[in-house]
């Protein structure tokens, strides 16, 4: 399997974040990734591959012009309000919610962080744009290798993606990587894609993204969002508008599901992506769901992942997998590698 690993990552290294009233260390840190590669080697699996590198107007088939816009100079803007600011992390304080205006883009720097963004735990830092920018690429390649044949690949990156929208930041996640690459897989030929969200989180920045869409099948498998992040998104309800009706399939889960019963939801989303017809497939590989995880909860073990593996290679698709949540630092690499070591013996002939 060809790993797209992003060597930029680490340029991302957020300090704080919001939490009950109190700035905590990240979760999201540059060791989640480091202990991905370090398990590929130790078991010396996959081919690391450069990524191409594609141009602006490719993120703009996912994400509005003025959100790139912001994204790519928010740092220096930051920096511009007070030398000071360059020790520390940019972290909005204004949103505006219903009643307040979103078409109207303020100069006022604090209130552009706000509009294009959805909580106060996502710190955007000196190297934000590069990291994410340089993952966005990784994306993209993996899937113009997978839509050029190759059976499937891993997206290896951070920040994460599937909380990000058309033109907003949150969830840790900036560029969503997942609808990159299934954008990608569209418009290098596939004319049904699905995009299986698996990180604990729902997914609401992929599902907004696609949700008036009938090319592109959403199914996300997540805590239950009466109780957990996003809260605002992830219903059993939703099930997409417009010609998008009936492509977007939510299974939340409650607080302490096991893996006998979070499989049983993997085989229904499964087999929703079956029968929609999809020529290939894109899974947000979060590994939030392991029982160690200190801000999720789900009851999944390290074992567990290798039958996910399996699971998702009986679909027999092309698959681009991408790298998402998981926060039991010291075991996230071992969780990951033993998806992709699941897949690959099972997509064997
Ligand atoms: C990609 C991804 O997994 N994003 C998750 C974003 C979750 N943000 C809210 C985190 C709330 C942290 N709660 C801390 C609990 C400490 N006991
Ligand atoms: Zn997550």
């Amino acid at each position: 399997m060809h790993i797209f690993y992003n060597h930029q990552h680490a340029l991302h290294q957020g300090k704080v974040e919001m939490f009950r009233g109190e700035l905590v260390p990240c979760f999201e840190v540059p060791a989640r990734v480091d202990h991905v590669l370090a398990e590929l080697q130790r078991r010396r699996f996959g081919t690391l591959q450069a990524p191409q590198t594609f141009d602006d107007a490719v993120l703009a088939r996912i994400h509005s012009p003025r959100y790139l816009d912001f994204l790519q100079h928010a740092w220096d803007e930051w920096v511009a309000l007070d030398a000071a600011n360059a020790a520390r992390d940019a972290l909005p304080s204004v949103w505006p919610v219903r009643t307040l205006r979103s078409d109207v883009l303020p100069s006022n720097f604090a209130a552009r962080l706000g509009l294009f963004s959805m909580d106060a735990g996502s710190p955007l830092t000196s190297g934000t744009w590069a990291a994410a920018r340089a993952g966005a690429d990784c994306a993209l390649s993996a899937a113009s290798h997978v839509a050029a044949g190759a059976r499937s690949a891993f997206v290896l990156t951070r920040p994460p993606g599937h909380h990000a929208g058309a033109d907003f930041f949150g969830g840790y996640c900036f560029l969503n990587n997942a609808a990159l690459a299934a954008q990608q897989l569209r418009d290098q030929g596939a004319a049904r894609v699905a995009v299986l969200d698996l990180d604990y989180h729902h997914g609401n920045g992929t599902q907004a993204i696609f949700y008036e869409r009938a090319d592109v099948f959403f199914a996300s498998i997540h805590g239950d969002p009466h109780t957990e992040y996003p809260f605002y998104l992830g219903y059993a309800d939703e099930r997409g508008a417009g010609s998008g009706l009936g492509f977007n399939r939510n299974l939340p889960l409650p607080r302490g599901t096991d893996f006998a019963v979070w499989r049983q939801a993997l085989a229904a989303a499964l087999q929703d992506i079956q029968a929609f017809g999809a020529q290939a497939l894109v899974v947000s590989l979060g590994l939030d769901t392991f029982a160690g995880d200190p801000i999720s909860g789900f009851k999944l073990a390290s074992n567990d992942y290798l039958r996910v593996g399996e699971d998702l290679a009986r679909a027999g698709l092309p698959t681009v997998l991408v790298f998402e949540g998981g926060y039991a630092v010291a075991e996230v690499g071992v969780n990951a590698v033993n998806v992709l070591q699941g897949f690959m013996q099972t997509s064997k002939p």
